[in-house]
């Protein structure tokens, strides 16, 4: 348990990202809630927390139209660029705005923007990243903290892939696991020999043992019970 200065990412958990938004991340929205827990935890502490948000221009070599990838999403002032409305607001929380140039997908929460320089005027070591998606903002905003010199922990069951290919969202843990990131919560059941729905159980209770470092054992009883409880739930690991 390391006991350095932590900052929680949460990657661009917008209403486009979501169902109904116009590039819609499968169980986008089911990021909500474990990152809203996790961010009271940090604020709690004091510790920081950064919402980024996908932040384009109306016209952007990023959108198919313009000759990209992508169609027309998160355009600056539009309603698919506002934060799924359930996503924790709060004062002390620090927006980053990125993919605002017209010439770049601007796809990580660096890419042009002043977050390495404000993690290391807090003294953050190690940054705690999840949110959408997982094999293109959250991966490269996850390489790119690595690069940039701090202790990732990639938050497994708080992110979704978009997965224009099937297996985009597995091979992205594996990038995130290769460049130095420590993959938490459900994923790391991949690579686990018992039964899956014990893997789950495991992996789960690991990751919040994690995140409470200071959990009593009668509060790590009480998640082991709570997480008994809600094996079938661990199912939404497959939807990676
Ligand atoms: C993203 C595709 C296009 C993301 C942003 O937030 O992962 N994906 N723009
Ligand atoms: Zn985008």
């Amino acid at each position: 348990m390391s006991e350095q200065t932590k900052a929680l990412i949460v990657v661009d958990v917008q209403n486009d990202f979501c169902p109904g938004g116009s590039l819609a991340v499968a169980s986008g929205d089911e990021v909500v809630a474990p990152l809203n827990e996790l961010a009271k935890e940090f604020l709690d502490r004091g510790e920081p927390v950064f919402k980024t948000r996908d932040w384009h221009p109306a016209r952007t070599k990023h959108f198919a139209a313009y000759g990209g990838t992508w169609p027309i999403h998160c355009v600056q002032g539009t309603r698919g660029a506002q934060f799924h409305a359930d996503l924790i607001d709060d004062p002390r929380i620090t927006i980053i705005s990125k993919g605002t140039d017209e010439s770049a997908d601007g796809y990580s929460g660096f890419d042009g923007t002043n977050l390495a320089q404000l993690l290391r005027e807090e003294g953050v070591a190690e940054v705690w990243v999840g949110g959408l998606a997982t094999d293109y903002c959250v991966k490269h905003t996850v390489l790119d903290a690595r690069r940039e010199g701090f202790e990732v922990k990639a938050l497994a069951d708080a992110m979704r892939a978009v997965n224009l290919k099937p297996n985009d969202g597995r091979q992205a843990i594996e990038e995130m696991r290769d460049a130095g990131a420590e993959i938490v919560g459900n994923t790391a059941s991949a690579f686990c020999l018992l039964p899956s729905a014990f893997c789950f159980l495991l992996t789960d209770y690991r990751h919040l043992c994690l995140q409470s470092s200071l959990a009593s054992l009668a509060l790590r009883s009480q998640i082991f019970r709570s997480l008994l409880k809600g094996i079938s739930r661990q199912a939404s690991f497959f939807t990676l």
